[in-house]
């Protein structure tokens, strides 16, 4: 599908190409017709990510399978070795051979993942640690001493190079935490620690701006006294990076610590988060740097994908220069879609719009839609904030993809889902009520568009009691006192066990119902949505995937009250059978049927008919200024779906139709820059619905100025 996609760019460019120049008309130009026509009204592709079901892991904390390891190969205490699997915030003793596992049974390793219903695993950096600093050890792959190499706790690159193939084996995906933006905390700056915000001045005293220089050949030279703080090294520090690009001190911002409370959007990019040295990523030395690392990642092991945190820390211009690095490596090591998310904290969709369509990230982790998703299966929000997140979907679209985001109900950073959704539940929520929430938010995840990704130990009830060390506790039995007795989901205290016997729990029983659901039913993982039902406590979408054309409608109750709730399909005349939860229907002569969904609960149903594709109704074309973004909000009116909608502009001086968005998902919307054009100039805009069965109908042409 994305060659399908990549072919269709390279076509439009060449259109675009044809342009020449032709004196302002204020009369409309004729619709693009025959060839240009069914170019322009080709349907949108999703990432290859569409399909993945995420198992995240914490290597360290999963499994044992070396213990010969534990304390790296080193002898010393917790604070020489990091090894204390007794305390939350050091090594205990999980590792690569522990994760591979047998490979083939199902109690163990990457295989009961599998069995779980997972095709893709995301492991922590597994990169070289300093391994202690301050009271706390690096055994989550935060603090990177060496990039090139798999770090001794969690084994050697022999045992790397198994687990990836072992995945392999199993039809699994392996996803890797890239860390881009800082390394562990080696450096020593002048003066206090607080932020400096003092500018730039080269290895001569001359000031300059660094965003200015990103894709420049000749970035200025710079030496270590005229830095904001003057950094230094000393003895063992000054080699203890690899590679050895990272040992010189003026790649780094040496602008000393974000100050949290008051930090502007400089300060975010160019602070040390504490514990860190932040990488000078404005300059190309660093970003080539940071692209070979990696690069070398993907052709030794032909890993799948990068997980990447802390967008928000580096400059505006980064992801645009190393991430096409990256895919160009991945490419050249065969690795055919190679999927590339970041993590960026926020919960605007505009914002976070901003790293897909102009910061150079394919894609993101969905942060909205977790608050959505939580909120609802608490019962705390109403089914409106999942459907605003779907329709917000529109900001993402880029270049024809429409957004498939990796989708999460919690982690370890913020905390568990079962931690999230009873903090929005309330105290008073019954353990009963609890277990089914969590499985009605687990539905969602599965049965609404996006990635699932689900943090380990979730599936065997792990609820912890808030984020960062409060929720990575151990699968294997755990030294940790407070982890013995705390409270879990739909399962007792673990004590003295092993989460590796708990292979019944409910949660592990729904993710493989859910995994399975996804399997045999495209839609779920690369249909289009289409909310039919928001209101009160029950949300109702159905998923329509383009190929297949098979509808299937999924219902969700939040109540503590069966519900009753009569939508419109479009799938009409039809039986439906229920694929999740129980009861069959009926769909009528206008598509429309009742369904009744019980009190906490989900309910999936599959048309058993195809959806028609008759020829579509010509659209209208609508144009307005979308308040939120500064954008023109290009939508349709007069057009009744499924059909999938593109837009097309021809400008003043243009000849060709450029396609400027596509969208599947109704309401049928595109948003378009007015940056991207000329003060005063005309523009033309046409929109193309297209029915599932491939016919076309173009709208008249109508007129606007973007920068009146
Ligand atoms: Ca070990
Ligand atoms: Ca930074
Ligand atoms: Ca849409």
């Amino acid at each position: 599908m994305k060659h399908r996609g990549l072919l269709l760019a390279a076509a439009l460019a060449a259109l675009a190409l044809g342009s020449t120049a032709l004196g302002a008309s204020p009369r409309p130009p004729a619709p693009p017709s025959g060839a240009t026509l069914a170019l322009l009204s080709q349907p949108p592709t999703r990432l290859a990510l569409a399909a993945d079901r995420i198992y995240s892991v914490i290597t360290d904390r999963y499994a044992n399978g070396a213990a010969a390891n534990d304390t790296a190969g080193i002898t010393g205490g917790a604070s020489v070795t990091g090894y204390d699997p007794a305390n939350p915030g050091y090594f205990h003793g999980g590792d690569l051979k522990g994760l591979t596992g047998t490979c083939t049974g199902t109690t163990n390793g990457l295989a009961r993942i599998k069995d779980l219903g997972f095709n893709a695993i995301a492991v922590t950096p597994p990169f070289v640690q300093r391994y202690v600093q301050g009271d706390g050890a690096a055994y989550d792959g935060s603090w990177v001493r060496d990039f090139t190499t798999v770090d001794p706790h969690l084994g050697s690159e022999t045992d790397f190079g198994a687990f990836v193939t072992c995945a392999h084996s199993l039809g699994m995906k392996v996803i890797l935490d890239a860390v881009v933006n800082d390394t562990a905390d080696y450096i020593r700056l002048s003066g206090s620690s607080t932020y400096s915000s003092e500018v730039y001045r080269d290895c001569r005293g001359t000031t300059f701006d660094p965003a200015k220089f990103v894709r420049s050949g000749n970035f200025p030279c710079l030496k270590a006294a005229n830095m904001p703080k003057i950094p230094s090294l000393f003895g063992a520090d000054r080699t203890a990076k690899k590679p050895s690009w990272l040992n010189d001190v003026t790649n780094y911002h040496d602008r000393g610590d974000i100050d949290l409370a008051a930090c502007d959007q400089d300060c975010y990019e160019q602070g040390d988060i504490p514990g860190r040295d932040d990488l000078f990523t404005e300059k190309p030395a660093v970003v080539q740097g940071l692209a070979d690392v990696y690069a070398t990642w993907i052709q030794r092991f032909k890993i799948d994908g990068f997980r990447v945190a802390g967008g928000r820390n580096v400059n505006k211009a980064f992801f645009t220069l190393w991430t096409p690095k990256i895919l160009a490596a991945a490419k050249a090591a065969g690795v055919l879609n190679f999927q590339l998310f970041g993590d960026v904290a926020g919960l605007k969709a505009i914002d976070l719009s901003d790293y897909v369509r102009a910061r150079g990230l394919p894609n993101l982790l969905d942060v909205p839609m977790q608050d959505a998703f939580t909120g609802f299966a608490a019962g705390r929000s109403g089914p409106k904030a999942i459907a605003t997140q779907l329709d917000d979907d529109d900001y993402f679209e880029r270049n024809g993809v429409v957004a498939t985001p990796a989708t999460f109900l919690g982690n370890a950073d913020i905390g568990r889902a079962a931690e999230q959704i009873r903090a929005k539940a309330g105290a008073s929520v019954s353990a009963g009520d609890l277990l089914r929430r969590d499985l009605l938010a687990h539905d969602l995840l599965f049965l609404l568009r996006g990635a699932p990704v689900i943090e380990y130990g979730d599936e065997v009830g792990m609820m912890g009691s808030g984020g960062d060390k409060a929720a990575r506790q151990d699968m294997f039995p755990t030294q940790v006192a407070a982890w013995k007795t705390e409270e879990r989901v739909g399962s007792p205290p673990i004590g003295a066990g092993s989460s590796f016997d708990e292979s019944q729990h409910p949660i592990a029983q729904r993710l493989r119902v859910l995994g399975h659901l996804r399997d045999t039913i495209p839609a779920l993982s690369t249909g289009a949505s289409f909310v039919r039902y928001a209101q009160g406590k029950v949300l109702a979408v159905s998923r329509i995937d383009g190929n297949d054309r098979r509808e299937v409608l999924a219902l969700f109750n939040s109540g503590t009250t069966a519900a009753t709730v009569a939508v419109r399909t479009s799938t009409p005349s039809a039986g439906w059978t229920a694929m999740l939860g129980a009861g069959a229907a009926a769909s009528d002569a206008k598509g429309a049927l009742s369904v009744a969904v019980p009190a906490l609960s989900t309910v999936l149903l599959q048309a058993n008919a195809q959806v028609a594709a008759t020829t579509p109704g010509a659209p209208k074309v609508r144009i307005a200024r979308d308040s939120l973004s500064g954008f023109w909000r290009l939508g349709v009116a007069g057009t009744a779906g499924p059909v999938s909608v593109a837009f097309a502009v021809r400008r003043e001086h243009g000849k060709a139709w450029v396609r400027v968005g596509v969208d599947d998902s109704p309401p049928y919307r595109a948003f378009v820059s007015p940056d991207t054009f000329k003060q005063g100039e005309r523009v033309w805009v046409v929109a193309v619905a297209r029915s599932l069965g491939g016919s076309a109908a173009v709208s008249p042409a109508l007129g606007f100025k973007p920068r009146p």
